[in-house]
C-alpha cells in the first residue's frame, strides 16, 4: 500500500455506495464521515502530517465518485475536511475522528428533530402515502406513532429497485398498518390519503426537490387530488453549490435494473434509460421539513445562506 492510497474500509465503503449496498442520503453521509475515520485511525503516514492531509483528500475523492446526485455525502467530506487541522499527524487524527464523531451525533439528532416537526403535521387516524425508502420520512411517521397517533400507511413499492418494501417492512415493524401497491396505483389510492411523506437526496436553492424517480409524477397528482405532500430532509440534503446556479446531477443507473437481459433480448433493439432520481418543483410541494423547522420550499433559500454562505468549497480537490 502506498501512502496515498485508500485504506480498505474506504474502499469497501466506496464500493458498497456505488452498488446500494449502502443507500439512503443519511446513511451515506454517516457511512462517508465513518470511512473517513477509518482512513485517519488505519492509514500509515510515518508522522509526515502532509502525507496524512493527501491522504485524507484522496479517500474523500474516491468516496465522492461514488453516486452523484446525493448531496449529503459531499456535504458530509466537507464537515470532516474542513476540521482537518493540526501541526502533527496525532493531531489530525485526532480532530479528523472527534470531526467525524460530531457529524454522525448531528445527524442522528437532526433526523429526531425533524421527526417530531413531521409529526405536528400529521394528525391522529390519517393514512399517509410513501415514495421509495427515506429514514427521514421514517422518523415523521415514527414520532407521530411516538406521540400515540393512529397512523396507517400506503406504500409504493417504487420500481425498479423495490426500496418500498424496505418501508413497508419498518413501519410494520413500528406498528403501522401498511396496504403495498405498485407505483402505478398511486393516484388510485390517493383519493385513500391524507398526507404524502416522501424524503430528498438534494433540495436545490429555488426549493427544487431531488428524490427518487417518481417522486414529481405523485406530487402533481397529490396536488390534482388536494393531497398535502412534504418532504423530511434534514439539512445535510441541502445543495450549497446551487445557490451559486449550478444544477444537481441525475444519476443515470444500469439498464438491468430495469429489464433482464433475456426478456431486453427477446424485445428486440430498443432504448432502455434508468433515472435514479427526478425534481419536484417547488409549487407542488407543501412543506420541507427540516431539524430546524418546516419551511415553505420557495423560501428555503434563506436556511441554504445561513448554513452555507454564498456557496460551497471542494476541499478534497487535489493539492
Ligand atoms: P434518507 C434515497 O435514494 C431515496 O430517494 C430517499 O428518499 C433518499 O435517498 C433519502 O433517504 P437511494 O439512495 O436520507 O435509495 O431520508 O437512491 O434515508
Amino acid at each position: 500500500m502506498t501512502d496515498h492510497e485508500p485504506v480498505p474500509a474506504v474502499r469497501e465503503t466506496a464500493e458498497a455506495i456505488a452498488t446500494m449496498e449502502i443507500r439512503g442520503a443519511a446513511t451515506i453521509a454517516d457511512a462517508a464521515a465513518r470511512a473517513l475515520a477509518a482512513q485517519a485511525r488505519e492509514g500509515d503516514y510515518d508522522d509526515d502530517a502532509e502525507a496524512f492531509r493527501v491522504s485524507l483528500r484522496a479517500a474523500a475523492r474516491t468516496l465522492h465518485e461514488t453516486r452523484p446526485t446525493a448531496v449529503s455525502l459531499p456535504n458530509a467530506l466537507r464537515y470532516v475536511l474542513r476540521r482537518m487541522e493540526g501541526r502533527t499527524v496525532e493531531e489530525l487524527r485526532r480532530n479528523v475522528v472527534s470531526a467525524t464523531e460530531a457529524f454522525v451525533d448531528q445527524l442522528d439528532r437532526a433526523q429526531e428533530d425533524l421527526g417530531q416537526v413531521g409529526a405536528n403535521r400529521l394528525a391522529d387516524g390519517d393514512t399517509v402515502m410513501t415514495h421509495c425508502h427515506s429514514t427521514d420520512a421514517l422518523a415523521c411517521i415514527e414520532a407521530a406513532v411516538q406521540q400515540g397517533k393512529s397512523i396507517e400507511a400506503v406504500v409504493k413499492e417504487t420500481r425498479p429497485r423495490n426500496q418500498g418494501h424496505i418501508t413497508a417492512e419498518q413501519l410494520r415493524e413500528a406498528g403501522v398498518p401498511v396496504t403495498l401497491i405498485v407505483d402505478s396505483a398511486a393516484r388510485r389510492y390517493l383519493d385513500d390519503v391524507d398526507h404524502v411523506v416522501v424524503g430528498a437526496d438534494s433540495i436545490a436553492a429555488d426549493g427544487g426537490v431531488i428524490n427518487k424517480v417518481g417522486t414529481s409524477g405523485l406530487a402533481v397528482n397529490a396536488r390534482e387530488r388536494g393531497v398535502p405532500i412534504m418532504t423530511a430532509a434534514q439539512t445535510i440534503k441541502l445543495h450549497p453549490e446551487t445557490l451559486t446556479g449550478h444544477t444537481v446531477e441525475i444519476e443515470m443507473r444500469a439498464e438491468e435494473e430495469v429489464i433482464d437481459p433475456g426478456t431486453r433480448a427477446a424485445i428486440g433493439e430498443i432504448t432502455v434509460e434508468n433515472p435514479a432520481f427526478d425534481v419536484t418543483p417547488p409549487r407542488y410541494m407543501d412543506a420541507i421539513v427540516t431539524e430546524h423547522g418546516q419551511f415553505p420550499p420557495e423560501s428555503i433559500v434563506t436556511l441554504m445562506r445561513e448554513l452555507f454562505g454564498e456557496g460551497a468549497d471542494e476541499p478534497w480537490a487535489e493539492p
